[in-house]
Order: C-alpha cells, then sequence, then structure tokens
C-alpha cells in the first residue's frame, strides 16, 4: 500500500489544508499519515476574523525522531500551508531526514490569492517558501503565488507563452516539476500547467472554466495530484486527475454555495474520485 505524509495545518472548520487532504489522499486508497503544524479555528481567508492559532512546530522534530528510529518510509512527503519561518526551516529538515531515491517531495507553496498574500505572510517568508521548493519534486503554485515567488506583478492577462516562461523560471529555483493552477487564457477554460525541466517538457490539462473563486480548491488540487504521483501515475495523468476532480468539486459547490462559501463541496464528490482512480491505469 502507498503512503504519503502531509504536513500542514488543522484548520478545525474551514475545508482546507489536512481537513481536505486526508480524506482526498485516503480516498484514492492511500494510507496518509499527517503532521499538523498548528491548530487553527478556522482558516485565515476571506470571510472569517478573529480566528485562534497554536503552533505545533515544536512538535515536529519529535515526530520526526520517532519516526526516523522507526525507519518509516513514504511515497510522498507534502506539504502546504505552513505559519511562519521557523516552521518552513523545520519542515525542510524533515524533508532531509525522509527523503529516498525512488519518493517525491510535493510543496504546495500556499502563499495567497486573487492578487494578494494571506493574512500574516510578508516577502521574507516568501524568500523562505522559495528555499523549500527548491527541494521539491514538484511545487503546486497558483498565479498569485506564482507571481509572489517570481517577484512580478500579479495579472490576470496572460498566454501561454507567459506561463510557459513562468514555468521555466519556476524550476530555476531548482525544484524538478513547478505546476501551475488555476491557468485560464479566457472564459471558457481552466486548468493546470506543468513543466519537466529534465526533459523540457510542458503539460497542459484544461477543463470548463467556471468564473468564480472558491476556497480549498488549491488544497484539492494538490492533494489529489500528490496522490496520483504516490500512484506512479505520470505528469499528464496527474494533471488531468487534479483538474477534473477539482472541477467535480466546484460544481458540486455552486448549489451549496449560501452554505459553504468557506469550502468546496469535496464531501459530494470522493464516489467519482474512486472511480478516477479505478479508471485510470
Ligand atoms: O487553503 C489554504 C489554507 C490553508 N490553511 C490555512 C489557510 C489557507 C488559506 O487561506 O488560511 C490556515
Amino acid at each position: 500500500m502507498k503512503k504519503v505524509v502531509s504536513i500542514q495545518d488543522i484548520s478545525c472548520f474551514g475545508k482546507c489544508s489536512l481537513t481536505v487532504a486526508l480524506p482526498i489522499i485516503s480516498a484514492m486508497g492511500i494510507e496518509t499519515a499527517v503532521i499538523p503544524t498548528a491548530v487553527l479555528s478556522t482558516h485565515t481567508g476571506e470571510g472569517f476574523s478573529g480566528y485562534t492559532f497554536h503552533d505545533l512546530t515544536g512538535d515536529i522534530p519529535a515526530i520526526a525522531s520517532h519516526w526516523k528510529s522507526m525507519d518509516l518510509r513514504f511515497d510522498a512527503l507534502y506539504t502546504g500551508y505552513l505559519g511562519s519561518m521557523e516552521q518552513v526551516g523545520i519542515v525542510s529538515e524533515f524533508f532531509d531526514d525522509f527523503r529516498t531515491d525512488s519518493n517525491y517531495i510535493i510543496v504546495d507553496p500556499v502563499l495567497g490569492d486573487a492578487g494578494k498574500l494571506y493574512a500574516g505572510f510578508t516577502d521574507q517568508f516568501v524568500e523562505k517558501m522559495k528555499e523549500l521548493c527548491a527541494k521539491a519534486d514538484f511545487i503546486i503554485p497558483n498565479m498569485t503565488e506564482t507571481a509572489f515567488l517570481l517577484g512580478i506583478p500579479y495579472t490576470e492577462d496572460y498566454d501561454e507563452a507567459y506561463v510557459r516562461d513562468a514555468l521555466r523560471r519556476l524550476a530555476e529555483f531548482g525544484c524538478r516539476t513547478p505546476v501551475i493552477t488555476g491557468v485560464h487564457y479566457d472564459d471558457k477554460l481552466q486548468g493546470a500547467a506543468a513543466y519537466d525541466s529534465v526533459n523540457d517538457k510542458f503539460y497542459f490539462s484544461f477543463d470548463r472554466n467556471i468564473n468564480s473563486r472558491f476556497h480549498g480548491t488549491g488544497d484539492i488540487f494538490s492533494s489529489v495530484f500528490t496522490g496520483a504521483c504516490a500512484l506512479g501515475r505520470d505528469i499528464q495523468q496527474c494533471l488531468d486527475m487534479a483538474v477534473r476532480f477539482t472541477l467535480d468539486c466546484i460544481e458540486a459547490t455552486i448549489p451549496n454555495i449560501e452554505e459553504t462559501w468557506y469550502g468546496s463541496c469535496f464531501e459530494l464528490c470522493l464516489g467519482k474520485l474512486i472511480g478516477y482512480v479505478k479508471e485510470q491505469k
């Protein structure tokens, strides 16, 4: 059985990070270990204020050393939202300890959306996140995170040449395959693009665009991508499954939007995801 460890916060209410990664990767038939990096009462995105934040950075080295003593190994190490520069440094050490010749390191450099950094993040934090990206096989930023990582202005007016150039520049940080999510050149299609820098090859996957922003979709995408990667799927298959399932979740959220403005209704789609894993060879 494949094993993944997901390292990110628990937002107790709000459907993102671990409360998304754990059910999604498990539904893909993969054992999912977790390292909660912080406990928040809700996520920090639009609509919530006054949330609590309990930092668990100090627990991570002890968890890592216990696991090392048991010689635990994982097919993928997957990180999402990290709450402080110190935490990014400790996760970086975790990568050094648990990287093998055959596993994947997947970093979703959670920094912001819609052209803005999330609450509490600074330019120094972005710099620190770049260092973590250098150790990854795959990084999965959205268009906002791509702009912050590259130090370029955020724009919603771009074409395929812009995306290819951004992917090449992200690869210069040292990660093998950057993946950009939320790519859309017009109102009809939305999807993701990847660049395998070792083989100098680009990959694209698009599906129907829905012109609205949905919280937590980045975590849904990265969780499916991580699961598909751990299952040994190729880059195109990982992109296709993550794009398709993210769209399923958005479509399921629209009729429930009044109730779940703070997250996407991925729960209603897990049956489909299990089907995709079975169908895609
Ligand atoms: O969905 C990314 C995410 C994860 N964790 C926390 C967040 C966010 C985005 O706002 O606030 C705590």
